[in-house]
């Protein structure tokens, strides 16, 4: 058995946990990062890709954007799709900002390896984690790996360890509130090795159910099909996935999706999640392990990194000034654009989406509004500033 010591200890590695590590360490705070996986399992995790203007601008001001800024695709609008016609939103032209296509688990290599050539403390593979003594002023957190437990006696926890992780399961009963919403629908994802054949990502309207084209590089695409919630993948063959995606995606001018291997295959169902407050003690909730969104707004690593810029920043007045304000305030700062990303994914994802049990008023009523955002200005400005990112209060 180890007695270990820190100033924040830091149970998971996603981007929420190693952001806030990287954050903290700029500030000559000391962290130690505990996650269950092996590196390799969360350096491959295939998940989010699209980086808000605001993300970004905190990768940038973090000084850990060097790979971002030579690889990243930097897009100025998306297209959104109705009938086989597409429709663009200028975000640029709207907004003055632009989003840029990334995928996470790019960020989490530039994040892992900054955090190791800088020294950092993570431990992957680290065994089973508790956290005890939330009340008091040195929380710790037991580790316990092949029978052997090692306590990690610190002066807060941030809980970045996403859904399923045990953070959240450490308040005590009673404490949170869940607000909690299931879609009757989920995405089937596949990554392919064929090169974009557009510029910018298509969000397509079908009648046989929403699909999104997306990518990662100048060589592979990322797609998107909405299906049932317990789809099973194995009935969906290879030559079935691009039937399915020719038939949603193909657009009236002749446009259809480049094919090539599809390298990786997985179905991720929909949700919108928070509970609330996102502290308990010394115990700070940040990212999934808060919240969840449904993807069709792009914002749930975009949120991890919010919360992780409000708790650096409130560990920060503390650790400089001795000043706790922020800290109390953490939990409702966060909320308030957790919500608005909430909002947003929801608007967005009832809009694109085919609703089994919608009657034919809210059909008519699904395509106005498409029709409305492909046309005004003033719609096509609020998607736009959302999705770019709002600016943090
Ligand atoms: P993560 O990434 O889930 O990381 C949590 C880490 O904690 C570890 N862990 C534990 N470690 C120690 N002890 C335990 N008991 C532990 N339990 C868990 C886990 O192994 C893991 O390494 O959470 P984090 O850091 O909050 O990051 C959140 C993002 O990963 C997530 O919001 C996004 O991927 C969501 N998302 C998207 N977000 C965007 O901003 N833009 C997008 O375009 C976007 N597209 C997507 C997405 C998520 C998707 N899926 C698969 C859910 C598209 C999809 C399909
Ligand atoms: C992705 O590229 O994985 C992606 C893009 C946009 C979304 C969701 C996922 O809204």
């Amino acid at each position: 058995m180890a007695e270990l010591k820190t100033q924040v200890g830091i149970v998971g590695a996603g981007p929420a946990g190693l952001m806030l590590s990287h954050l903290l360490h700029q500030d000559g705070i000391a962290s130690i990062v505990l996650e269950a996986k092996e590196r390799s399992y969360c350096e491959e995790r295939v998940r989010a890709g699209v980086l808000e203007h605001t993300s970004v601008e905190m990768l940038r001001s973090a000084d850990i954007a060097y790979r971002l800024d030579q690889e990243g695709l930097r897009h100025e609008g998306i297209e959104l799709g109705l009938h086989g016609r597409l429709h663009r939103i200028p975000f640029v032209e709207l907004t003055g900002k632009a989003v840029t296509v990334y995928g996470q688990q790019e960020v989490v290599k530039d994040l892992i390896s900054r955090r190791l050539s800088d020294g950092g403390d993570v431990r992957f593979e680290c065994g089973e984690v508790s956290l005890r003594d939330l009340e008091s002023s040195r929380p710790c957190i037991h580790v316990e790996r092949h029978g052997n437990v090692d306590k990690i006696h610190c002066d807060f926890i941030a809980g970045c360890d996403g859904f399923h992780g045990i953070s959240r399961e450490s308040f005590p009963s009673g404490v949170l509130t869940v607000y909690d919403r299931t879609y009757p629908f989920a995405w089937l994802g596949i990554l392919a090795e064929a090169a974009p054949t557009r510029d910018e990502l298509v969000y397509m309207h079908h009648e046989r159910g929403f699909a999104l084209y997306s990518m990662r590089s100048p060589r592979v695409t990322r797609l998107y099909l909405q299906c049932k919630p317990n789809e099973n993948i194995a009935e969906w063959s290879d030559d079935r996935i691009w039937s399915e995606l020719r038939r949603r995606l193909g657009c009236e001018d002749g446009w259809r999706p480049s094919e090539g291997r599809i390298l990786q295959k997985s179905v991720t169902g929909m949700r919108s999640f928070v509970v609330e407050p996102l502290q308990y003690g010394r115990l700070f909730l940040a990212g999934d392990a808060a919240h969840i969104v449904p993807p069709t707004g792009a914002k749930g690593m975009n949120l991890a990194f919010a919360d992780v810029h409000y708790l650096a920043e409130a560990l920060r007045a503390f650790y400089r000034d001795n000043d706790y304000s922020k800290l109390d305030a953490y939990s409702a700062t966060c909320l308030r654009r957790i919500w608005r990303a909430q909002r947003f994914s929801w608007w967005m994802t009832s809009l694109l989406h085919h609703f089994d049990d919608a009657s034919p008023f809210d059909r008519k009523r699904q395509v106005a509004e498409l029709e409305y955002v492909t046309s005004s200005r003033a719609a096509a400005t609020s998607l736009a500033e959302n999705y770019v990112g709002l600016p943090f209060d």
